[in-house]
Protein backbone atom coordinates (compact mmCIF):
# COMPACT_ATOMS: atom_id res chain seq x y z
CA UNK A 1 0.00 0.00 0.00
CA UNK A 2 2.38 2.48 1.13
CA UNK A 3 4.74 2.90 -1.39
CA UNK A 4 6.26 6.16 -1.68
CA UNK A 5 9.83 6.14 -1.42
CA UNK A 6 10.01 9.66 0.84
CA UNK A 7 8.17 8.37 3.22
CA UNK A 8 10.36 6.31 6.30
CA UNK A 9 8.57 3.42 8.03
CA UNK A 10 8.37 5.75 11.60
CA UNK A 11 5.91 8.11 9.12
CA UNK A 12 3.73 5.62 9.21
CA UNK A 13 3.59 4.67 13.09
CA UNK A 14 0.31 4.87 14.54
CA UNK A 15 -1.89 5.08 10.77
CA UNK A 16 -4.96 2.85 11.19
CA UNK A 17 -4.45 -0.62 10.04
CA UNK A 18 -5.27 -0.31 6.35
CA UNK A 19 -8.57 -3.12 6.73
CA UNK A 20 -9.76 -0.98 9.26
CA UNK A 21 -10.56 1.91 6.79
CA UNK A 22 -10.33 0.48 3.28
CA UNK A 23 -13.30 3.36 2.18
CA UNK A 24 -10.44 5.96 2.96
CA UNK A 25 -7.16 4.23 1.90
CA UNK A 26 -8.80 3.41 -1.46
CA UNK A 27 -9.08 7.37 -2.10
CA UNK A 28 -6.13 9.18 -0.53
CA UNK A 29 -2.78 8.26 0.79
CA UNK A 30 -1.59 9.06 3.96
CA UNK A 31 1.63 11.59 3.93
CA UNK A 32 3.66 12.99 7.19
CA UNK A 33 2.08 14.59 10.78
CA UNK A 34 1.43 18.17 10.25
CA UNK A 35 -0.03 17.98 13.82
CA UNK A 36 -1.23 16.19 17.06
CA UNK A 37 -3.65 16.18 19.55
CA UNK A 38 -4.65 13.84 22.48
CA UNK A 39 -6.49 11.59 20.56
CA UNK A 40 -5.95 12.46 16.84
CA UNK A 41 -3.22 13.14 14.10
CA UNK A 42 -3.60 15.62 11.64
CA UNK A 43 -1.44 14.30 8.40
CA UNK A 44 -1.25 15.62 5.11
CA UNK A 45 -2.55 13.49 2.38
CA UNK A 46 -2.74 13.24 -1.38
CA UNK A 47 -6.24 12.01 -3.51
CA UNK A 48 -5.39 9.25 -5.66
CA UNK A 49 -7.61 10.16 -8.87
CA UNK A 50 -5.73 14.03 -9.45
CA UNK A 51 -2.96 13.55 -6.74
CA UNK A 52 -4.22 16.88 -5.36
CA UNK A 53 -3.07 17.32 -1.27
CA UNK A 54 -5.42 17.83 1.71
CA UNK A 55 -5.33 17.62 5.46
CA UNK A 56 -7.06 14.50 7.04
CA UNK A 57 -7.39 14.54 10.60
CA UNK A 58 -7.71 11.07 12.35
CA UNK A 59 -9.51 10.70 15.38
CA UNK A 60 -9.55 7.55 17.61
CA UNK A 61 -12.75 7.25 19.06
CA UNK A 62 -12.33 3.40 20.92
CA UNK A 63 -13.08 3.20 24.36
CA UNK A 64 -9.14 4.42 25.26
CA UNK A 65 -9.43 7.40 23.70
CA UNK A 66 -10.27 9.46 26.60
CA UNK A 67 -11.46 13.10 24.99
CA UNK A 68 -13.18 12.14 21.99
CA UNK A 69 -16.10 9.77 21.22
CA UNK A 70 -18.35 9.40 18.12
CA UNK A 71 -21.01 11.39 19.29
CA UNK A 72 -19.05 14.47 19.67
CA UNK A 73 -17.04 14.18 16.57
CA UNK A 74 -19.84 13.25 14.95
CA UNK A 75 -21.35 16.96 15.78
CA UNK A 76 -18.42 18.71 15.23
CA UNK A 77 -18.85 17.40 11.80
CA UNK A 78 -22.15 18.76 11.56
CA UNK A 79 -21.23 22.14 12.83
CA UNK A 80 -17.99 22.11 9.89
CA UNK A 81 -20.62 21.08 7.19
CA UNK A 82 -22.61 24.20 8.17
CA UNK A 83 -19.88 26.60 8.02
CA UNK A 84 -17.40 25.52 5.48
CA UNK A 85 -18.94 27.62 2.92
CA UNK A 86 -17.21 30.48 4.45
CA UNK A 87 -13.66 31.07 3.16
CA UNK A 88 -12.24 32.46 6.22
CA UNK A 89 -13.06 28.64 7.65
CA UNK A 90 -11.48 25.93 6.53
CA UNK A 91 -13.24 23.40 4.21
CA UNK A 92 -14.08 20.33 5.40
CA UNK A 93 -13.86 18.12 2.12
CA UNK A 94 -14.86 14.24 2.89
CA UNK A 95 -15.46 12.06 6.21
CA UNK A 96 -14.93 8.24 6.77
CA UNK A 97 -16.05 6.41 9.77
CA UNK A 98 -14.39 3.25 10.98
CA UNK A 99 -15.22 1.01 13.94
CA UNK A 100 -12.37 2.74 15.74
CA UNK A 101 -11.10 6.11 13.83
CA UNK A 102 -13.07 8.73 12.30
CA UNK A 103 -11.37 10.34 9.09
CA UNK A 104 -12.16 14.33 8.55
CA UNK A 105 -10.37 15.57 5.27
CA UNK A 106 -9.75 19.18 5.19
CA UNK A 107 -8.38 21.70 2.52
CA UNK A 108 -4.43 21.85 2.85
CA UNK A 109 -3.63 25.27 4.52
CA UNK A 110 0.30 25.32 3.88
CA UNK A 111 1.41 28.50 5.75
CA UNK A 112 0.50 26.58 9.21
CA UNK A 113 -0.94 28.40 12.46
CA UNK A 114 -0.86 31.83 13.12
CA UNK A 115 0.86 30.77 16.41
CA UNK A 116 3.73 29.29 14.91
CA UNK A 117 3.90 32.98 12.61
CA UNK A 118 3.78 34.49 15.93
CA UNK A 119 6.41 32.90 17.46
CA UNK A 120 8.93 33.41 14.75
CA UNK A 121 8.06 37.08 14.55
CA UNK A 122 7.52 37.86 17.62
CA UNK A 123 4.95 40.64 17.57
CA UNK A 124 2.61 41.68 14.54
CA UNK A 125 2.51 45.84 13.02
CA UNK A 126 -0.49 47.01 13.86
CA UNK A 127 -1.68 47.21 10.23
CA UNK A 128 -1.20 42.97 9.91
CA UNK A 129 -2.85 43.34 13.40
CA UNK A 130 -5.88 44.78 11.55
CA UNK A 131 -5.69 42.28 8.21
CA UNK A 132 -6.07 39.41 10.63
CA UNK A 133 -9.08 40.80 13.26
CA UNK A 134 -10.90 41.95 10.86
CA UNK A 135 -11.18 38.74 8.86
CA UNK A 136 -11.50 36.89 12.95
CA UNK A 137 -14.19 39.06 13.73
CA UNK A 138 -15.98 38.41 9.96
CA UNK A 139 -15.67 35.22 11.05
CA UNK A 140 -17.25 35.35 14.75
CA UNK A 141 -19.76 37.37 13.01
CA UNK A 142 -20.80 34.92 10.48
CA UNK A 143 -20.60 31.80 13.15
CA UNK A 144 -22.99 33.70 15.86
CA UNK A 145 -25.65 34.91 13.11
CA UNK A 146 -25.90 31.28 12.83
CA UNK A 147 -25.85 30.71 16.81
CA UNK A 148 -22.85 28.87 16.35
CA UNK A 149 -20.07 29.14 19.87
CA UNK A 150 -16.48 28.49 18.78
CA UNK A 151 -14.80 28.20 22.34
CA UNK A 152 -11.64 27.84 21.48
CA UNK A 153 -10.52 30.84 19.68
CA UNK A 154 -6.65 30.92 19.90
CA UNK A 155 -3.47 31.71 17.89
CA UNK A 156 -3.11 27.55 17.44
CA UNK A 157 -6.57 26.99 15.80
CA UNK A 158 -5.85 29.96 13.20
CA UNK A 159 -4.22 28.62 9.71
CA UNK A 160 -2.48 30.82 8.06
CA UNK A 161 -1.97 31.05 3.75
CA UNK A 162 -1.01 33.60 1.59
CA UNK A 163 -0.02 37.33 3.30
CA UNK A 164 -1.83 36.15 6.27
CA UNK A 165 -5.23 34.98 5.15
CA UNK A 166 -6.69 33.12 8.32
CA UNK A 167 -8.93 30.12 8.45
CA UNK A 168 -10.20 29.17 11.55
CA UNK A 169 -10.04 25.54 12.68
CA UNK A 170 -11.08 23.23 15.38
CA UNK A 171 -14.83 23.15 15.84
CA UNK A 172 -14.18 20.41 18.57
CA UNK A 173 -15.75 22.34 21.23
CA UNK A 174 -18.18 24.20 18.98
CA UNK A 175 -21.74 24.37 19.83
CA UNK A 176 -25.21 25.34 18.33
CA UNK A 177 -26.98 27.57 20.55
CA UNK A 178 -31.51 26.73 20.50
CA UNK A 179 -32.78 30.28 21.36
CA UNK A 180 -31.46 32.18 24.72
CA UNK A 181 -29.55 28.87 26.04
CA UNK A 182 -26.63 29.32 28.03
CA UNK A 183 -23.89 26.91 28.76
CA UNK A 184 -22.34 25.70 31.90
CA UNK A 185 -19.87 23.09 30.72
CA UNK A 186 -15.93 24.16 31.37
CA UNK A 187 -14.02 24.00 28.33
CA UNK A 188 -11.61 25.68 25.99
CA UNK A 189 -7.65 26.50 26.95
CA UNK A 190 -6.89 28.47 30.20
CA UNK A 191 -5.64 31.76 28.56
CA UNK A 192 -8.05 32.27 27.08
CA UNK A 193 -10.70 31.66 29.05
CA UNK A 194 -13.72 34.41 29.69
CA UNK A 195 -14.51 35.23 33.27
CA UNK A 196 -18.11 34.04 33.13
CA UNK A 197 -17.11 30.44 32.00
CA UNK A 198 -14.62 30.38 35.02
CA UNK A 199 -17.53 31.76 37.18
CA UNK A 200 -19.84 29.01 35.93
CA UNK A 201 -17.88 26.52 37.54
CA UNK A 202 -17.07 28.26 40.90
CA UNK A 203 -19.76 29.48 41.65
CA UNK A 204 -22.89 27.91 42.44
CA UNK A 205 -26.63 28.71 40.93
CA UNK A 206 -24.45 30.84 38.42
CA UNK A 207 -26.88 31.37 35.02
CA UNK A 208 -23.92 29.99 32.67
CA UNK A 209 -22.27 31.76 29.41
CA UNK A 210 -23.01 32.61 26.20
CA UNK A 211 -21.64 33.32 22.91
CA UNK A 212 -19.83 36.51 24.20
CA UNK A 213 -16.93 34.21 25.32
CA UNK A 214 -15.90 34.18 21.26
CA UNK A 215 -15.39 37.83 21.87
CA UNK A 216 -13.19 37.48 24.86
CA UNK A 217 -11.05 35.11 23.33
CA UNK A 218 -10.64 37.40 20.18
CA UNK A 219 -9.20 40.60 23.22
CA UNK A 220 -6.89 38.09 24.17
CA UNK A 221 -5.62 36.74 21.01
CA UNK A 222 -5.80 40.54 19.64
CA UNK A 223 -3.82 41.79 22.94
CA UNK A 224 -1.23 38.84 22.15
CA UNK A 225 -0.62 39.98 18.45
CA UNK A 226 -0.04 43.74 19.12
CA UNK A 227 2.19 42.40 22.60
CA UNK A 228 3.81 39.14 21.92
CA UNK A 229 2.83 37.85 24.68
CA UNK A 230 -0.70 37.22 26.28
CA UNK A 231 -2.39 39.57 29.01
CA UNK A 232 -3.59 37.09 31.72
CA UNK A 233 -0.28 34.84 32.76
CA UNK A 234 0.66 34.15 36.38
CA UNK A 235 2.92 31.00 37.29
CA UNK A 236 0.46 30.00 39.89
CA UNK A 237 -2.25 28.76 37.87
CA UNK A 238 -5.20 29.83 40.81
CA UNK A 239 -3.58 33.58 39.80
CA UNK A 240 -4.12 33.45 36.85
CA UNK A 241 -7.78 32.86 37.10
CA UNK A 242 -8.31 35.43 39.21
CA UNK A 243 -6.65 38.21 37.22
CA UNK A 244 -8.73 36.85 34.47
CA UNK A 245 -11.85 36.89 36.57
CA UNK A 246 -11.05 40.50 37.72
CA UNK A 247 -10.50 41.18 34.13
CA UNK A 248 -6.70 42.36 35.62
CA UNK A 249 -4.56 43.36 32.81
CA UNK A 250 -2.50 46.24 31.69
CA UNK A 251 -0.85 47.81 28.33
CA UNK A 252 2.21 49.03 30.61
CA UNK A 253 4.66 47.11 29.02
CA UNK A 254 7.62 48.90 26.73
CA UNK A 255 5.92 47.10 23.84
CA UNK A 256 2.46 49.01 23.89
CA UNK A 257 4.70 52.42 24.24
CA UNK A 258 4.08 52.70 20.08
CA UNK A 259 1.05 51.01 19.54
CA UNK A 260 -1.83 53.73 19.01
CA UNK A 261 -4.30 54.58 21.36
CA UNK A 262 -7.04 52.88 19.16
CA UNK A 263 -5.63 49.54 19.45
CA UNK A 264 -5.62 49.67 22.99
CA UNK A 265 -9.09 51.01 22.92
CA UNK A 266 -10.64 48.15 20.63
CA UNK A 267 -9.17 45.62 23.43
CA UNK A 268 -10.75 47.19 25.87
CA UNK A 269 -14.07 46.81 24.83
CA UNK A 270 -12.99 43.48 24.26
CA UNK A 271 -11.61 42.60 27.51
CA UNK A 272 -14.81 43.84 29.53
CA UNK A 273 -15.62 41.11 32.57
CA UNK A 274 -19.26 41.63 32.23
CA UNK A 275 -20.39 39.80 29.09
CA UNK A 276 -23.55 42.35 28.36
CA UNK A 277 -20.87 45.56 28.01
CA UNK A 278 -18.26 43.39 25.89
CA UNK A 279 -18.27 44.21 21.78
CA UNK A 280 -20.49 42.33 19.64
CA UNK A 281 -18.40 41.28 16.55
CA UNK A 282 -20.56 43.79 14.67
CA UNK A 283 -19.86 46.04 17.49
CA UNK A 284 -15.92 45.41 16.84
CA UNK A 285 -16.21 45.43 13.11
CA UNK A 286 -17.35 49.38 13.68
CA UNK A 287 -14.59 50.28 15.81
CA UNK A 288 -12.33 53.56 14.48
CA UNK A 289 -9.33 50.64 14.31
CA UNK A 290 -10.66 49.40 11.41
CA UNK A 291 -11.14 52.63 9.16
CA UNK A 292 -7.76 51.82 7.63
CA UNK A 293 -4.83 54.82 6.40
CA UNK A 294 -4.66 52.17 3.63
CA UNK A 295 -8.21 52.46 2.45
CA UNK A 296 -8.53 55.93 3.21
CA UNK A 297 -5.15 56.55 0.68
CA UNK A 298 -7.07 54.33 -2.12
CA UNK A 299 -10.31 56.19 -1.95
CA UNK A 300 -8.32 59.29 -2.12
CA UNK A 301 -6.27 57.90 -5.11
CA UNK A 302 -9.68 56.73 -6.85
CA UNK A 303 -11.24 60.09 -6.23
CA UNK A 304 -8.46 61.71 -7.78
CA UNK A 305 -8.54 59.51 -11.05
CA UNK A 306 -12.08 60.55 -11.58
CA UNK A 307 -11.30 63.89 -10.71
CA UNK A 308 -13.60 66.66 -13.06
CA UNK A 309 -12.35 69.02 -15.67
CA UNK A 310 -11.47 72.10 -14.40
CA UNK A 311 -14.45 74.48 -13.33
CA UNK A 312 -15.25 77.58 -14.89
CA UNK A 313 -15.14 80.57 -12.79
CA UNK A 314 -18.70 80.97 -12.80
CA UNK A 315 -18.87 77.25 -11.25
CA UNK A 316 -15.85 78.17 -8.27
CA UNK A 317 -18.10 80.08 -5.79
CA UNK A 318 -20.79 77.31 -6.02
CA UNK A 319 -21.30 74.36 -3.00
CA UNK A 320 -19.46 71.21 -4.42
CA UNK A 321 -20.49 68.06 -2.53
CA UNK A 322 -17.68 66.34 -4.52
CA UNK A 323 -14.80 68.62 -3.46
CA UNK A 324 -15.97 68.96 -0.12
CA UNK A 325 -15.97 65.93 0.60
CA UNK A 326 -12.49 65.25 -1.06
CA UNK A 327 -11.08 67.93 0.59
CA UNK A 328 -12.57 65.92 3.65
CA UNK A 329 -11.18 62.72 3.17
CA UNK A 330 -7.93 64.31 2.61
CA UNK A 331 -7.64 65.89 5.68
CA UNK A 332 -8.34 62.34 7.19
CA UNK A 333 -5.31 60.86 5.39
CA UNK A 334 -2.95 63.10 6.65
CA UNK A 335 -3.98 63.42 10.57
CA UNK A 336 -4.32 59.25 10.13
CA UNK A 337 -0.71 59.71 8.39
CA UNK A 338 0.37 62.11 11.07
CA UNK A 339 -0.58 60.11 13.68
CA UNK A 340 0.67 56.57 12.59
CA UNK A 341 3.71 58.72 12.05
CA UNK A 342 3.50 60.08 15.76
CA UNK A 343 2.84 56.63 17.53
CA UNK A 344 5.56 54.58 15.62
CA UNK A 345 8.17 57.41 15.88
CA UNK A 346 11.05 56.19 18.37
CA UNK A 347 13.27 58.40 19.80
CA UNK A 348 16.37 56.43 19.84
CA UNK A 349 19.32 58.13 21.88
CA UNK A 350 22.44 57.12 23.27
CA UNK A 351 20.85 56.94 26.66
CA UNK A 352 17.86 54.87 25.80
CA UNK A 353 19.99 52.28 24.10
CA UNK A 354 22.84 51.76 26.72
CA UNK A 355 20.05 52.01 29.62
CA UNK A 356 17.33 49.88 28.66
CA UNK A 357 17.74 48.83 25.20
CA UNK A 358 14.60 45.84 25.32
CA UNK A 359 12.78 49.51 24.96
CA UNK A 360 13.32 49.67 21.21
CA UNK A 361 10.82 47.79 19.19
CA UNK A 362 13.51 46.57 16.77
CA UNK A 363 15.61 45.68 19.26
CA UNK A 364 13.29 44.07 21.41
CA UNK A 365 12.69 41.88 18.31
CA UNK A 366 16.01 40.87 17.67
CA UNK A 367 16.67 39.69 21.46
CA UNK A 368 13.43 38.17 22.11
CA UNK A 369 13.98 36.46 18.58
CA UNK A 370 17.07 35.16 19.29
CA UNK A 371 16.25 33.95 23.05
CA UNK A 372 13.36 31.61 21.63
CA UNK A 373 15.90 30.14 19.03
CA UNK A 374 18.66 29.58 21.76
CA UNK A 375 16.08 28.42 24.51
CA UNK A 376 13.49 26.87 22.85
CA UNK A 377 11.11 28.57 24.99
CA UNK A 378 10.49 32.77 26.40
CA UNK A 379 12.74 34.16 28.57
CA UNK A 380 10.68 35.65 31.45
CA UNK A 381 10.16 39.27 31.49
CA UNK A 382 8.51 39.16 34.79
CA UNK A 383 6.14 38.12 37.27
CA UNK A 384 3.44 38.69 35.86
CA UNK A 385 3.97 38.11 31.76
CA UNK A 386 5.55 35.27 30.10
CA UNK A 387 5.60 34.72 26.40
CA UNK A 388 6.37 31.19 28.22
CA UNK A 389 2.66 31.31 28.90
CA UNK A 390 2.30 31.11 24.87
CA UNK A 391 3.14 27.85 25.03
CA UNK A 392 1.68 26.51 28.26
CA UNK A 393 -1.90 26.83 26.69
CA UNK A 394 -3.86 23.46 26.17
CA UNK A 395 -7.49 22.80 26.38
CA UNK A 396 -9.39 21.62 29.02
CA UNK A 397 -12.84 20.02 28.53
CA UNK A 398 -15.16 19.90 31.40
CA UNK A 399 -15.24 17.69 34.35
CA UNK A 400 -18.16 16.03 33.78
CA UNK A 401 -16.79 14.77 30.50
CA UNK A 402 -13.50 12.89 32.34
CA UNK A 403 -12.16 12.39 35.83
CA UNK A 404 -8.90 12.97 34.85
CA UNK A 405 -8.97 15.94 33.03
CA UNK A 406 -11.40 17.39 36.10
CA UNK A 407 -8.22 16.64 38.20
CA UNK A 408 -5.67 18.92 35.86
CA UNK A 409 -8.51 21.51 35.72
CA UNK A 410 -8.16 24.53 38.29
C1 LIG B 1 -3.60 21.66 9.43
C2 LIG B 1 -3.64 21.89 8.07
C3 LIG B 1 -4.87 21.86 7.44
C4 LIG B 1 -6.03 21.60 8.11
C5 LIG B 1 -6.00 21.36 9.46
C6 LIG B 1 -4.77 21.41 10.13
C7 LIG B 1 -7.28 21.13 10.09
C8 LIG B 1 -7.53 21.10 11.38
C9 LIG B 1 -8.90 21.01 11.92
C10 LIG B 1 -9.10 20.40 13.13
C11 LIG B 1 -10.38 20.32 13.66
C12 LIG B 1 -11.47 20.87 13.00
C13 LIG B 1 -11.25 21.50 11.79
C14 LIG B 1 -9.97 21.56 11.27
O1 LIG B 1 -12.72 20.81 13.57
O2 LIG B 1 -4.94 22.08 6.10
O3 LIG B 1 -2.40 21.72 10.07
O4 LIG B 1 -10.65 19.73 14.83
Amino acid sequence: MFEDPTMTREMYDDLPEESDAKEFYAKYEPKEVLGRGLSSVVRRCVRKTDLQEFAVKIIDVTEQSWTEDRDSVMKEVTILQMVSRNANIIQLVDVFECTTFIFLVFELIKGGELFDYLTEVVELSERETRFVMRQLFEVVKFLHDLNIVHRDLKPENILIQGKLEIKVSDFGFAVRLKEEQLLKELCGTPGYLAPEVLKCSMIDGFAGYGKEVDMWACGVIMYTLLAGQPPFWHRKQMMLLRNIMEGNYNFDGPEWEDISHTSKDLIAHLLIVDPKNRFTAEQALQHPFFESIEYAVWAEKRLRKSRSPRKTPSEKGKFDAKSKFKAAIAAVCATQRLQAGLNRQQVLTFKTMAEDPYRVRGIRRVIDGCAFRIYGHWVKKGEDQNRAALFENFPKRDATKNANVSKTWV
